[in-house]
């Protein structure tokens, strides 16, 4: 358990990239054409909300008690977007080239929300300015931050992460890895943290 949130990232050697002045979050489904929704709107958003839980990585570190504020996704897409398409799948893109797939019940639960607030404070490079989604019920790889798209799929997508990516990285069912059992992959991961850490924060600041 830490008592602060580290800056994280699957590539710690990546900078956070730069936000648009006026940002924009890209809807691409696969029947229609793509959407793009100002950030700004959905900041401006009458049904956002606080919320406060815990994040956990996959390579075993968590903070507790993280304060978001966003509106909650899949009554944001109901009322802005549409009814929600008979996609079995999802791709949520970070502005970094950051990918994460999704079964499309995990992306639309009833706890996911795309945040701009954590802690009271606007987000910040570290953290995932200017959106980011927040799904306390999967792992952190999951939580794409500097959100640009959320993409519908009708087949199964390509990861960029590789075997690291499981398709289904529900916190609850402990699954961290796509060929590996928990309580094997738990030990390498865990000594990754420092190392990881370190070298996100340095990432971070060079910017
Ligand atoms: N865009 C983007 N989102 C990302 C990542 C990333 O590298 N880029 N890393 C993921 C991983 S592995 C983790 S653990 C968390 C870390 O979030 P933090 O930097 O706020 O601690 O962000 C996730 N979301
Ligand atoms: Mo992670």
């Amino acid at each position: 358990m830490l008592d602060v949130f580290p800056r994280f990232a699957d590539d710690p050697r990546r900078r956070p990239p730069e936000v648009p002045a006026e940002p924009m979050l890209t809807i691409r489904q696969p029947a229609g054409d793509e959407r793009l929704v100002p950030v700004s709107d959905l900041v401006a958003s009458e049904a956002a909300v606080d919320r406060t839980v815990d994040f956990h990585c996959v390579t075993t570190w968590s903070v507790l008690n993280q304060t978001w504020t966003g509106v909650p996704l899949r009554t944001w897409w109901a009322s802005t977007i549409g009814p929600l398409q008979q996609t079995p799948f999802a791709v949520v893109v970070g502005l970094d080239g950051h990918r994460a797939v999704f079964v499309v019940d995990d992306l639309f639960a009833d706890d996911v929300l795309l945040a701009w607030n954590l802690n009271g404070e606007p987000l910040d490079h570290r953290h995932g300015a200017p959106l980011r989604l927040v799904s306390p019920g999967q792992y952190g790889y999951k939580n794409v931050k500097h959100v640009a798209a959320i993409e519908l799929h009708a087949e199964r997508p390509v990861s960029t992460l590789g075997a690291k990516e499981h398709l289904r990285a529900r916190v609850a069912e402990e699954e961290r890895h796509s060929r590996w059992p928990a309580w094997l992959v738990r030990w390498p991961y865990r000594a990754l943290v420092p190392p990881t850490a370190i070298a996100a924060e340095r990432s971070g600041r060079q910017r």
